[in-house]
């Protein structure tokens, strides 16, 4: 039994270092520099290159180095048998929280103008939205978006959100269904898009949805870059229909150097750092899943593979 580290993008050198030293007697090797394949039962991947996992005909585990799995079942074929699991971590829910209090504070208080007003040296005071007449919106009421749904109720933003299922979250209107979806599109000021990428959720934010909202509503993404149908957004914010956006994940990351993105007026760009996995408990986590693995107990944190989150 072996474990095999498969990153196409991070450098793997500290979560192989953490791995090692949070289970010193398993060998953990770095892929293309597998000895044995056949040992390999255990994979840990972050945008593994396409269909590696192949190679591995004793693979019983897919463990994602994030929260999201998309990366994992957009570019593997996984069976049935396969366990496959994620990260779930309370600080990545909470430094989720923070990249979204800060993204809607600065939209309100309307930050981003004034750096482009000093630049022009031009003293202009806009009209600015308080918390109470702002109505947030969030797609996904999973484990950040239920996290930060209530966060943001707490501090007295009307909030609504929209998953497959009801839930019951204090402060929150929660919507389900194609019915429940526009109606609270139709109410959102402040859309957030915490969705997971699935067959179900791909391009979902498209002209029909995005149009649906009101003529001044703001989109913040940082689900992933295939729920946006980019021309779909450009066509809109050049239409005047939505006051901007911001985006934290792309279809194509690092966002190519020549993207539409860079240079549009209404749209600002991060570097997919909305909320960033910490190595060390992550690694604690999946060491904590290998030995369940290893002694034939439930593993934490898995995924419907069917469903696809
Ligand atoms: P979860 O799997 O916990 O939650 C997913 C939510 O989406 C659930 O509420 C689910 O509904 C809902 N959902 C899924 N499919 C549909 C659908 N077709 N229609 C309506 N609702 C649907 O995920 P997390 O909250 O942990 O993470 C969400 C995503 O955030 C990740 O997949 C990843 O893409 C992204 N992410 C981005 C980061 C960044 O830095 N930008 C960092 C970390 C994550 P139900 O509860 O009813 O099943
Ligand atoms: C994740 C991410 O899925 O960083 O953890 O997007």
């Amino acid at each position: 039994m072996s474990i095999a580290i498969f990153f196409d993008q991070w450098s793997p050198k500290r979560w192989t270092e953490a791995l090692r030293k949070a289970l010193p007697d398993t060998t953990i090797e770095i892929y293309p520099d597998i000895t044995a394949p056949e040992e390999v039962t255990f994979a840990l991947c972050w945008k593994p290159a396409e269909k590696v996992l192949v190679g591995f005909p004793n693979l019983k585990v897919v463990q994602s180095a994030g929260a999201g799995v998309d990366h994992i079942t957009r570019t593997q074929t996984l069976s049935e048998s396969m366990v496959l699991s994620r990260i779930v971590d309370e600080q990545l829910s909470e430094d989720m929280w923070e990249f979204l209090l800060a993204a809607v504070m600065t939209q309100l208080k309307n930050l981003p103008k004034y750096v482009d007003y000093q630049r022009q040296q031009t003293w202009k005071r806009q009209p600015y939205r308080g918390i109470q007449n702002t109505n947030i919106g969030i797609l996904g009421l999973g484990v950040l978006g239920a996290y930060v749904a209530e966060r943001f109720a707490e501090l007295g933003f009307p909030v609504a959100g929209w998953s497959n299922s009801p839930k019951n979250i204090t402060g929150v209107d929660s919507h389900h269904g194609e019915a429940g979806r526009q109606e609270l599109l139709s109410r959102t000021d402040m859309l957030i898009n915490l969705l997971p990428l699935t067959s179900a959720t791909e391009n979902i934010l498209d002209k029909n949805l995005l149009g649906t909202l009101k003529k001044e509503a703001f989109l913040i993404n940082v689900g992933r870059g295939p729920h946006l149908v980019e021309e779909d957004l450009i066509a809109l914010l050049d239409s005047g229909h939505l006051s901007g956006t911001l985006l934290d994940v792309f279809r194509q990351e690092p966002l190519p150097e020549s993207h539409p993105f860079w240079q549009h007026p209404k749209i600002q760009v991060t570097p997919h750092v909305a909320s960033v996995t910490n190595i060390e408990s992550a690694v604690t986590q999946i060491a904590d899943n290998y030995m369940r693995f290893h002694d034939g107990r439930p593993l934490l944190h898995t995924v419907n593979i069917g469903k696809g989150y």
